[in-house]
């Protein structure tokens, strides 16, 4: 956080690094931890002088950022196309749900690549380092953030897609969701920032800020106060008007009704510190996520908007969204990776079929190392795979692993993603796998710097073997990638 009082990290407060000292410090930005730091200085991302120039600024006190209120925001809020001048029916011939929304993250734009061709269609301008995109429920807007909080909204019927609205809900920010229970489609959506610490609630097709609430108060275990609760993932309950809101530092799910904004109601449920990114279970009513820096998975109840468990997994579990499969033993699970260790958590999902199961780690496995960042399979898919593009080793960033999910005690293959880019240079990190619509493909990042080439490898799922490659000049630091059909229907 911009206080610097530590999270997934350790706390880097000036008592702190004063005490580590220069070289200490310069050290550990340059090679990195098993932890999940990355080897900023030797991976090349950052310059020798950034990272001493890093190195010197950080037993400094961090200033404190101004705040962001609503009319801030609102000064920020342009409607490039208003509602009454957007087409009122597709207008170009995008197969849109097999779209993919694909982050350029350090040129601040999105790549929109066509499923079936592998072609990039257009690039649009983003926020800083843009991070997430979602889908509108109905499937026809594209929201995305920026770390400088920045939100557009894409009108994907437009010819050429395009920006129609962007605003600021902050300064630093992660996520943006929009509502998806029945008869609240595209009505609203919410960013949440890291600066200020809160949470905006916007309309759904012009982004107007409607509401702003802070999340700055206690934390759920020493209930002593947190001058910086950031917001991290945030998803659109089915089953109920609500957003959930994962609070990161003060350990709380923040459920969100937004059926009347003026008498807002919030049912706060207590879970765990440092929540972070998290998925839904097959059915869509439990929501999983990680408390990361407590090796800990969450599990809340949409439904009844209470907490199901707190369930004690592997070293720091980054889930990304999780992958849902049936266990051939134990019935229906949810699996995370870890950053912090190598294994693979297996959590059963399913309280009436699979009672014993349910809510516990049934099985961990082994996969390739720590630094694994995200996991996946699909409903139609027997694979699991599992990347590591933070493990310090450079075969194992630059390669998966994948399982056969009816045998997960064999042992897994290994996939040179990197390799099969046809790229020689760089780290080749290779970063979360996302499916085509119809489960067939998975399309893997292959996360170089900058000033480095980049690509996507498209992998056919059946037989494990390479069937694309997409690499333009264009596509600058890939990294997630969001197909249009599995993000709207979270797939
Ligand atoms: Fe992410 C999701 C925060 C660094 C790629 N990332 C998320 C979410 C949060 C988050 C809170 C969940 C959003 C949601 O579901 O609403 N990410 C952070 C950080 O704070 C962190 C650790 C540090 C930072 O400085 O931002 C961070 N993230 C990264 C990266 O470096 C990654 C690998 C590359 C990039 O593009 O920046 C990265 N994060 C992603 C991706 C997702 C994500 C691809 C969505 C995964 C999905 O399948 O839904």
């Amino acid at each position: 956080g911009v206080l610097r009082k530590g999270a997934t990290g350790k706390a880097l407060t000036t008592d702190i690094t004063s005490e580590m000292g220069y070289e200490y410090l310069r050290d550990f930005i340059d090679y990195g931890s098993p932890g999940g730091m990355p080897n900023w200085g030797t991976s090349g991302l950052l310059s020798g002088p950034d990272v001493e120039l890093m190195a010197n600024y950080l037993p400094n006190e961090p200033p404190v950022p101004p705040e962001w209120g609503m009319a801030d925001i609102k000064g920020s809020w342009i409607v490039s196309v208003p509602v009454d001048e957007r087409p009122t029916k597709q207008m170009n011939d995008l197969d849109l749900e097999n779209l993919f929304s694909v982050t350029l993250r350090d040129t601040g734009e999105l790549a929109l690549i066509e499923g079936d061709s592998k072609t990039i269609h257009t690039i649009i301008k983003t926020g800083y380092a843009v991070h997430i995109s979602r889908m509108s429920a109905s499937g026809r807007y594209l929201f995305a953030i920026g770390r400088d909080a920045r939100v557009n909204l894409i009108d994907l019927w437009m010819d050429p897609p395009t920006n129609v609205a962007e605003i600021k809900v902050g300064m630093e920010a992660r996520s943006v969701e929009t509502s998806k229970m029945k008869g609240w489609e595209d009505k609203y959506a919410i960013a949440g920032a890291y600066w200020p610490p809160q949470y905006v609630i916007m309309d759904g097709d012009t982004l107007e800020p409607l509401k702003v609430v802070s999340t700055r108060g206690m934390t759920v275990d020493t209930q002593e106060y947190h001058p910086e609760p950031r917001v991290a993932a945030i998803v659109a309950s089915h089953y109920n008007p609500e957003f959930v809101v994962n609070v990161k530092e003060t350990g709380k799910v923040l459920m969100v009704n937004y059926s009347d904004l003026e008498n807002l109601k919030v049912t706060t449920i207590n879970a765990e510190r440092f929540l972070h990114d998290g998925g839904f279970d097959s059915t869509g009513r439990y929501f999983l996520v990680a408390a990361n820096a407590r090796n800990t998975i969450a599990v809340v109840d949409t439904k009844d908007d209470v907490l199901v468990a707190l369930i004690e997994v592997g070293t720091t579990p980054h889930p990304g969204r999780g992958a849902n499969f049936v266990h051939p033993e134990h019935g229906p699970v949810w699996a995370t990776s870890h950053l912090g260790d190598e294994t693979i958590a297996l959590i059963g999902t399913d309280p009436v079929g699979h009672p014993d199961q349910a809510w516990k780690m049934v099985e961990s496995i082994d996969g390739q190392g720590g630094g694994s960042l995200f996991i996946k399979t699909h409903p139609n898919s027997t694979n699991l795979w599992v990347d590591t593009p933070l493990n310090p080793e450079a075969e194992v960033a630059s390669s998966v692993a994948v399982f056969d999910i009816n045998n997960l005690g064999a042992e897994y293959d290994v996939i040179p993603i990197g390799e099969m880019s046809g790229i020689s240079e760089g780290v080749r990190r290779v970063v979360q796998g996302e499916y085509n619509k119809d489960g067939t493909e998975v399309w893997f990042s292959v996360w170089n710097s900058k000033s480095q080439e980049s690509a996507i490898v498209v992998i056919d799922d059946a037989t494990r073997s390479l069937k694309a490659v997409i690499r333009d000049p264009r596509l600058i630091t890939p990294t997630g990638k969001f197909n249009a059909y599995n993000t709207q229907n979270d797939v």
